[in-house]
């Protein structure tokens, strides 16, 4: 089986868009093959992070991906911080990274800008590097990503095939070793279209946990009354019926795909369902769509939390899965780049 790895950061509370465009995606991956989701707590920090809150959030993100449906007895399902090779695998990767391509990046430019000069730590700049370890690590085959981090995932490529060249094949036939790349260079496993939530308050951002406004957003656990106000208030326009693709809405777009992933139906059925009706009726319509879907996965949430040694102990399992495939690769690493063995 091809493996597959992702996972979300505990920033903040998990929103629609965590949920469409990630997890419940991830759902159906789990059953073609191999996966490892974690909760990527090491990334939480490089930006300023309230500490108390941080195993809270933690804990949360791991219940939410067990009751979305993640299944452990097919999925490893664990906390990046509890498996050191991430760490570890990190300094290495970072001694072959050119500064260069990580003064390239995107969102290291986006993100620094708005947190002010003052706010942006070495981390901030350097997470590419730890996403590389998370995935190399594990000899991923796919990783799902969206448009935001197609460009972190080429450089892991561009990474990983710089280390096979640097320390692979070439060394391990000095060294005697068995040969063969370091690395496999995983490829993107793009999701379906349409996963991309907008904000509720702008159509033209995405949803997003570091958006001021909770009005923004729709979180998982948001309790019922909570949602149909957000639904109530969220911002619309003022043309005639509902529709999906007209550049001029983009609100109306995003709530219409909404709709279409949280009942299952097909963008035809919505388009047809929608398109004289008013905004009232509408929003009525999708706050219950949006009830009905999430309050299963707010049940199990609950039962989920109730016990917390359950969720330790899947923790702790999911961590030594998870550490087995990694030691193998970091101590091949080691060995590839001339360390002594321990
Ligand atoms: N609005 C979105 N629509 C679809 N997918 C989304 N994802 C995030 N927002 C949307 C996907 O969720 C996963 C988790 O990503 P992350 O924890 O690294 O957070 P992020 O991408 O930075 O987005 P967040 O969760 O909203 O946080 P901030 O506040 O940083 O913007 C990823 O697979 C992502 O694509």
């Amino acid at each position: 089986k091809k493996r597959v790895v992702s996972g979300v950061q505990p920033t903040g509370s998990i929103h629609l868009g965590n949920y469409l465009g990630a997890i419940k995606n991830w759902v159906s991956l789990q059953d073609t093959y191999e996966t490892l989701f974690f909760i990527v707590d090491l990334h939480a920090i490089t930006l300023p992070y309230d500490a108390p809150q941080l195993s809270k959030t933690t804990r949360s993100t791991a219940a939410i991906y067990l009751a979305c449906g993640i299944d452990t007895s097919k999925a490893s399902v664990f906390v990046q911080s509890h498996v050191r090779a991430h760490v570890e695998l990190m300094w290495l990767l970072s001694s072959a990274t050119p500064l260069g391509w990580l003064n390239k990046m995107i969102q290291f430019k986006e993100k620094s800008r708005k947190a002010g000069d003052e706010n942006v730590g070495v981390a901030l700049l350097t997470y590419p590097v730890l996403m590389a370890s998370d995935i190399l690590l594990y000899q991923s085959d796919l990783v799902p990503v969206g448009d935001d981090q197609k460009q972190h995932l080429e450089l892991t490529r561009e990474l990983a095939e710089r280390i096979n060249y640097l320390y692979g094949r070439k060394k391990w036939k000095k060294m005697g070793g068995r040969g063969g790349s370091l690395f496999k260079v995983p490829e993107p496993l793009i999701p379906p279209a349409g996963a991309r939530v907008m904000s509720l308050t702008d159509g033209l951002s995405k949803m997003s946990k570091s958006a001021p406004s909770d009005q923004s957003r729709i979180n998982l656990l948001d309790p019922k009354d909570v949602i149909v106000n957000k639904i109530k208030r969220c911002k619309t326009d003022s043309f005639p019926g509902l529709e999906f693709d007209n550049p001029e809405r983009p609100e109306c777009n995003n709530l219409l795909s909404i709709y279409q992933l949280v009942t299952g139906k097909t963008k035809e059925e919505v388009a047809q369902e929608c398109r004289e009706m008013n905004w009232g009726t509408f929003k009525t319509n999708l706050a219950d769509a949006l009830i009905d879907h999430l309050h299963p996965i707010q049940m199990r949430y609950e039962e989920i939390t109730s016990d917390p040694d359950y969720l330790d102990r899947i923790l702790s399992d999911g961590a030594t899965r998870a550490a087995e495939i990694a030691d193998i690769t970091l101590n091949n690493v080691y060995q590839a780049m001339g360390f002594l063995p321990r």
